[in-house]
């Protein structure tokens, strides 16, 4: 073809498409219709909501694979720098609201379907979450791609499809049990199957040693192989035409077959065992913050990082004929140490299979990766025991054992033959078990180290990572976390959307969310703040009459809305939220009638999902049930305490919640929350916090101010003093309400028995029973206010106004200019 003739087929080709895809509401109708007919495959006369859902979603479908073909284009024609973004967890939730308000036609679709007959927001609720992660570090990941897509980043997240997602909690009298997401069940129109794209990826065998020319190489011969297949998620920017690629493997038998069986006839077999393969991608580990040596988990972590790794080296080479471009084109960032198998990938391709000197291939490694770490506990790393990852993982053994040797060798010139820090610092940890440390491999092949808040970063440097400090202080920084905007305000709360838009009277700040403080000179305008209580009731109606329906209990709207919503762990101290709520009611109990008038009202929400096998989270939940199961059917208590478990609590449901409430708390001891991310959606949205000096709680007193949140408990200096102490001095009220628990007063005596035990004096190491006084004046201070309409309407709108710091777009032009080293790459409209 000349040029003439392909520019001529390129703007046939895009006249075809502008005829396709008009947004006027007519041809969405028509458009939504076609896929009622032709892709859910109803007939057009007879289709119920969750089929206009499938046929709604398909129409949007459409226009996000346009935009993202028009962004793999320009990026391809541009070939700037990449940013791979390599994460085993994404909990994006739900993809409908989102992805049509990020390609701005949400009203249109609204107007279409109000003329078919439906409506948007009953249809949006039909959609299930996609739930492929656990906790706080996997609703970060789904936040930062959605800033990296609106903010142009030329970049592509890169993880694992899981058949299963997080498991569904359902509760049955008041125990936790666990059910499987079955979310693919019913199709899933948010991602693109690519049967073409696909690789092999290798397990188990031997290494053989080979020369050429007197070269020596080594060829791994694997054991297993298994096919990674390739399945795209658009993610839209806001207000630009970019929309960037999520691309998740699933794991599929591979090709090669088990010749062997086959020729023996056992074709039976032969089938079903190239089946297991599947197994691969099947399951997410529910297990968040603890990783225990499982081969399953290790063979996701290898499948997802070598499928990844060879995209991005073939996306390379198409446009590169050598290496010496590589960093300059590529940054990997490592989510956490389960990715960090990638840098020995990379070293092991550029090695053995492009056949790169080692001095040669370690300069380019040590150029390309970025990784984050989002623990405080150092018990808590990531350690592989070195028998499974040799025999899964033979080649990458051998590579870890040489990097390891290396860095040995450089740190002994330095710091000579002080062998405790040799022995703390080595990948390989000798013992009783022989392991291997993945967050020092991490740290000594990383270009930069991350904290993920201030305080974690102050953490890591003194503790977590102390020796590596030392010997690199320059590797080391922090991006405090922050959440999207879009969906934790345009999304879940439209109403604040819309009333944020008219007093700072542009819609900018949804991309430019530093706009946000110029509600701060509007804080104490009346009619701002009535405005402001009217939407905080509207979203208050619509959480009451999901607690109704979910749980029978009718709630008033007159109480204060307090809520506590995580993945349970003591450390999160869930335990001292209801002991709190065990002690307000003993003095509701107690109170005679004229006191019982000035008592704020309150409603006391609790929602999280605990890991299967952590016995004294499930405690936990079984005691709020209890607890609520006593207050809620007490006839002196009314309306004056409510206690309520959320079941299932997820993005979705994540949505609902944070806007309706008032008060949240964030209550981890301090020194035990890395960031912690719900306390800014609280705070986007104009809920008070409550909150210790932890994590990121410590920046946002410093941006909304200290006096706008209710702060208390021991500070980070304090608690190893604390618990030093052999007995500290807690107080009275404390020993009663645990008394209370341990005497059955909510019954289930024996089986509360040992949750009660990890907080009896001197064993109390969250020190729920120090920080108990402080807590319960907290939480006096929080009702003082509350009756004070004015002042906490105010405080209410300078929360909003000082949340513009926690948006993840400014955590991702951070990442960006100082760890990344990329630039926008905008796509022309
Ligand atoms: C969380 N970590 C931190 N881990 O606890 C939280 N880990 O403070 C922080 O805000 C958030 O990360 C984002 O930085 C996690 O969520 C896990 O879920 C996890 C899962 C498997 C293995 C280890």
């Amino acid at each position: 073809e000349s040029s003439g003739q392909s520019r001529g087929k390129a703007e046939r080709m895009f006249r075809l498409m502008d005829e396709f895809l008009k947004n006027d509401p007519m041809s969405l109708q028509k458009d939504i219709i076609h896929h009622v007919e032709f892709t859910v495959a109803r007939s057009r006369f007879s289709f119920d909501d969750f089929e206009a859902y499938q046929a709604l979603s398909h129409s949007v479908r459409d226009r996000l694979i346009e935009r993202w073909h028009d962004t793999h284009q320009h990026f391809k024609k541009k070939d700037p720098k990449r940013l791979y973004f390599l994460s085993l967890e994404f909990l994006m939730g739900r993809s409908l609201s989102n992805s049509v308000i990020n390609l701005g036609i949400r009203d249109e679709y609204a107007d279409a379907l109000a003329q078919l007959g439906f409506e948007f927001e009953v249809l949006a609720e039909q959609e299930g979450d996609a739930a492929l992660g656990n906790g706080g570090l996997a609703r970060l990941s789904a936040c930062q791609m959605d800033s990296l897509a609106t903010l142009d980043y030329p970049a592509m997240g890169y993880g694992l499809r899981y058949q299963y997602g997080l498991f569904r909690q359902i509760i049955v009298d008041g125990y936790q049990h666990e059910q499987p997401d079955f979310w693919l069940n019913f199709g899933n129109p948010w991602e693109i199957e690519r049967v073409q794209v696909s690789y092999s990826v290798k397990f188990y065998g031997t290494v053989e040693e080979k020369a050429s020319n007197g070269v020596k190489y080594h060829v791994w011969v694997p054991g297993e192989t298994v096919e990674a297949v390739a399945y795209d998620n658009p993610i839209p920017g806001y207000g630009t035409r970019n929309a960037i690629n999520l691309r998740l493997w699933a794991a599929k038998p591979s090709g090669q077959y088990d010749l062997e069986s086959y020729n023996t006839g056992d074709y039976i077999n032969a089938v079903v065992n190239r089946q297991k393969a599947e197994i691969i991608s099947n399951v997410l580990y529910p297990d968040d913050r603890s990783y225990q040596g499982k081969e399953l988990r290790l063979k996701q972590q290898y499948f997802f990082v070598s499928a990844s790794t060879q995209d991005i080296i073939r996306r390379f080479k198409d446009d590169h004929d050598n290496f010496d471009e590589f960093p300059d084109k590529v940054a990997f960032q490592i989510n956490e140490t389960q990715p960090s198998l990638a840098i020995v990938e990379v070293m092991r391709v550029l090695i053995d299979e492009e056949r790169l000197a080692w001095k040669r291939a370690w300069e380019i490694v040590c150029k390309l990766f970025s990784f984050t770490s989002h623990s405080v506990n150092p018990e808590g790393l990531e350690k592989i025991p070195v028998d499974l990852l040799g025999s899964l993982l033979p080649r990458h053994l051998q590579i870890i054992y040489d990097i390891n040797h290396n860095f040995m060798e450089e740190l002994k010139k330095k710091i000579g033959q002080d062998y405790r820090r040799l022995d703390q610092m080595s990948i390989v940890a000798e013992g009783t078990v022989k392991t291997i440390r993945m967050a020092n491999l991490s740290i000594i092949c990383s270009h930069t180290v991350n904290g993920v808040s201030r305080l974690h970063y102050e953490l890591l440097k003194t503790r977590v990572f102390k020796e590596f400090y030392d010997l690199w202080p320059q590797k080391f920084q922090y991006k405090t976390n922050g959440v999207t905007q879009r969906r934790w305000i345009v999304v879940s709360n439209p109403s604040l959307c819309s009333l944020i838009s008219k007093w700072l009277g542009t819609e900018e700040w949804i991309r430019n969310v530093d706009l946000l403080v110029g509600l701060r000179e509007h804080a104490s305008n009346p009619v701002l703040q009535q405005e402001w209580r009217m939407v905080k009731k509207i979203n208050k109606i619509r959480l009451a009459e999901y607690i109704e329906t979910l749980t029978g209990v009718e709630v008033s709207l007159d109480a204060m809305f307090d809520v506590q919503v995580k993945r349970i762990h003591e450390y999160k101290r869930q335990l001292l939220n209801i002991l709190g709520i065990i002690h307000r009611y003993y003095c509701i109990k107690n109170m005679n009638e004229s006191d019982r008038k000035k008592v704020v009202p309150r409603v006391c929400i609790i929602g999280g999902k605990a890991a299967p096998g952590y016995e004294i989270a499930k405690k936990i939940i079984k005691l709020c049930h209890a607890v609520a199961e006593k207050v809620n059917n007490d006839a002196d208590v009314g309306d004056l305490l409510k206690l309520i478990f959320i079941p299932d609590y997820n993005v979705s449901v994540a949505e609902m919640v944070i806007p309706g409430s008032d008060l949240s708390q964030h209550i981890s001891t301090a020194g035990h929350e890395a960031s912690g991310t719900s306390s800014m959606k609280f705070l986007m949205n104009g809920c008070l916090l409550l909150a210790t000096a932890d994590g990121s709680t410590v920046e946002i007193a410093e941006e909304v101010g200290s006096e706008n949140m209710f702060l208390f408990g021991a500070k980070v200096h304090e608690v190893p003093q604390l618990r030093e102490k052999a007995t500290s001095e807690v107080p009275i009220q404390f020993v009663r309400v645990v008394r209370m628990v341990r005497d059955g007063y909510f019954g289930f005596k024996d089986y509360f028995k040992s949750l009660c035990d990890t907080v009896e004096d001197g064993k109390d190491f969250y020190l729920l029973g120090s920080d108990f006084s402080s807590y319960l004046e907290a939480q006096a201070m929080a009702d003082r206010e509350f009756v004070n309409e004015e002042k906490w309407t105010r405080m209410s709108i300078l929360s909003t106004a000082g949340s513009g710091r926690f948006s993840s777009d400014r955590t991702m032009d951070e990442y960006s200019k100082l760890s990344w080293g990329i630039q926008p790459c905008k796509c022309p409209f």
